[in-house]
């Protein structure tokens, strides 16, 4: 028996968000996308915060357009929603707020990631007890400093939820955490599907504010009344608890190879360059090399290390008044770049200089001039030194990983924005000597899906879902060139 299902992906992303409607029918996924919208974080006063109430505002409009979007009589199944990892919100029993929520970038972190990376017994601690580097992003170090800054803050908040947790537990009004963006805080236990009890203690993090985290596809309950008001679409709706970390989503996504022989990219703000194991990849070169071992929905492994990625291309257009603003225009950019000769040198992609900065030009031509090399004379310019830089990261990577895991790639497959970017890929298969498999894709969102429909029983597993989707993908394979 054959019947359509229609599940609704909110996927969120640091610099855009989006409601999806996917339909699912004859083993096809159909998308549509139904909102889209900008996000950014706002500083205050020295801070950096994520604006909350415009996101769920936009999500909620998001749902209304998707049921709009449904053929007369039919429902939606299922909501599932990912993010960005890492950030959180604190709340109390009732699930209010009891502190703004920050985002990732703030430099609230920084003292302790340097005690963290000055205290070598320390930190080879607490990567050997969570497989996570120590990067400024962590929640782990974030929750420190609001622990250390605010202690009373231990008996205003009862939880503390992920970004994708916060959004389910308005969307049914169940408090979990979910697994996956459980796994980039660097407080889960690297050899269970728990936390980490020398970690929590480390960082002097309540053990209270967390439950057990829940596996990928469990079902949170019903979308709650008040919001799905009247529509008989929405009565009854379930919200499912998918890979809540976008890029766990993106991961399940790729139509990989059954043998393992394919590194994954998700490629967005930033580069999430990996694969999947059933072990972690530890010891002092993995975390020499970054690696961070963060985890699948089902409990397994994708190691993998963060390229600081398209988040500098962002930044520097905003420093050139004319910049693309549509295809078109893109479009002829990016042909500009491909017309230059191939920069001089890549750049040293270090989060330290590029995480953050005021002006991302300033930062990029500030390296430069250390390093004495020419700086490009225009934004085409940019983009191609930005474009070779990150296929260089990507490749050193993937070499990190064929060293350390024992493991020969045979292709690289690349989703997300990215894998729009010729540049990029070609890049990317330069520097790697692999053949680049780009996928016409978004590759978050029907992970997200993915999951849902698993969880429905309309498909049986990941592998079947993946062999369906390959099917019918289109592929743009980009060959090394010299
Ligand atoms: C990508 C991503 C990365 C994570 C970074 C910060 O959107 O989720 O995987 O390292 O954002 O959360």
């Amino acid at each position: 028996m054959s019947r359509t299902i229609y599940s609704a992906a909110v996927d969120l992303g640091a610099t855009s968000g989006r409601v999806i409607l996917g339909r699912w029918a004859k083993n096809r996924l159909t998308l549509t996308e139904v909102r889209r919208f900008p996000n950014a974080f706002r500083s205050l006063g020295g801070h950096d915060y994520w604006e909350l109430g415009t996101l769920w505002h936009e999500v909620q409009e998001g749902l209304r357009q998707a049921v709009a979007a449904l053929p007369r009589g039919a429902t939606l199944a299922s909501v599932g929603v990912d993010v960005w990892g890492v950030d959180y919100a604190l709340v109390d029993d009732t699930g209010r707020l009891v502190f703004p929520v920050h985002a990732y970038r703030d430099a609230r972190t920084q003292p302790g990631l340097k005690r963290l990376a000055n205290t070598r017994a320390a930190l080879d601690r607490i990567y050997a007890a969570t497989g996570i580097p120590n990067v400024f992003y962590n929640t782990s170090l974030q929750l420190e400093e609001v622990v250390a800054r605010c202690p009373a803050i231990t008996d205003l908040a009862s939880r503390c939820l992920f970004l994708p947790d916060y959004f389910n537990f308005l969307l049914s009004g169940r408090m979990e955490n979910e697994f996956t963006v459980a796994s980039t805080s660097q407080l889960i236990d690297v050899h269970s599907t728990g936390w980490s009890r020398a970690a929590l203690d480390h960082f002097r993090i309540p053990a209270q504010w967390f439950t057990p985290p829940v596996l990928s596809g469990t079902k949170l309950g019903r979308l709650k009344k008040e919001i799905a008001g009247a529509s008989a679409a929405l009565a009854k709706t379930q919200i499912i608890a998918v890979p809540g970390h976008d890029t766990a989503a993106a991961y399940d996504a790729m139509p990989a190879a059954p043998d393992g022989s394919d590194l994954y990219i998700s490629s967005g703000t930033w580069s999430l360059v990996g694969f999947e194991s059933d072990r972690p990849v530890l010891g002092a070169a993995a975390l020499a090399a970054r690696i961070s071992n963060e985890r699948i929905g089902d409990g397994r492994y994708r190691p993998l290390t963060n390229v600081i990625g398209l988040w500098m291309l962002e930044g520097t257009l905003k420093d050139f008044a004319s910049r693309p603003t549509n295809d078109r225009e893109w479009a002829a950019l990016i042909t500009a770049a491909e017309k230059l000769p191939a920069p001089a040198a890549p750049l040293d992609m270090a989060f330290a200089e590029f995480g953050n900065p005021a002006s991302m030009k300033a930062a990029i031509d500030a390296q430069l001039r250390r390093r004495k090399l020419p700086r490009p004379k225009t934004l085409a310019g940019y983009v191609r030194l930005i474009c070779e830089s990150l296929g260089k990261g990507h490749a050193d990577a993937m070499r990190a990983f064929e060293q350390m895991a024992g493991k020969k790639f045979r292709r690289i497959l690349i989703v997300g924005g990215g894998s729009k970017n010729r540049i990029l890929c070609q890049a990317t298969a330069n520097a790697s000597g692999l053949p680049v498999v780009s996928f016409a894709l978004e590759g978050t969102a029907v992970g997200n899906l993915a999951s849902q429909l698993i969880s429905l029983g309309a498909v049986k597993d990941l592998a079947t879902f993946r062999r369906h989707l390959a099917a019918d993908l289109k592929q743009t394979i980009f060959t090394p060139r010299a």
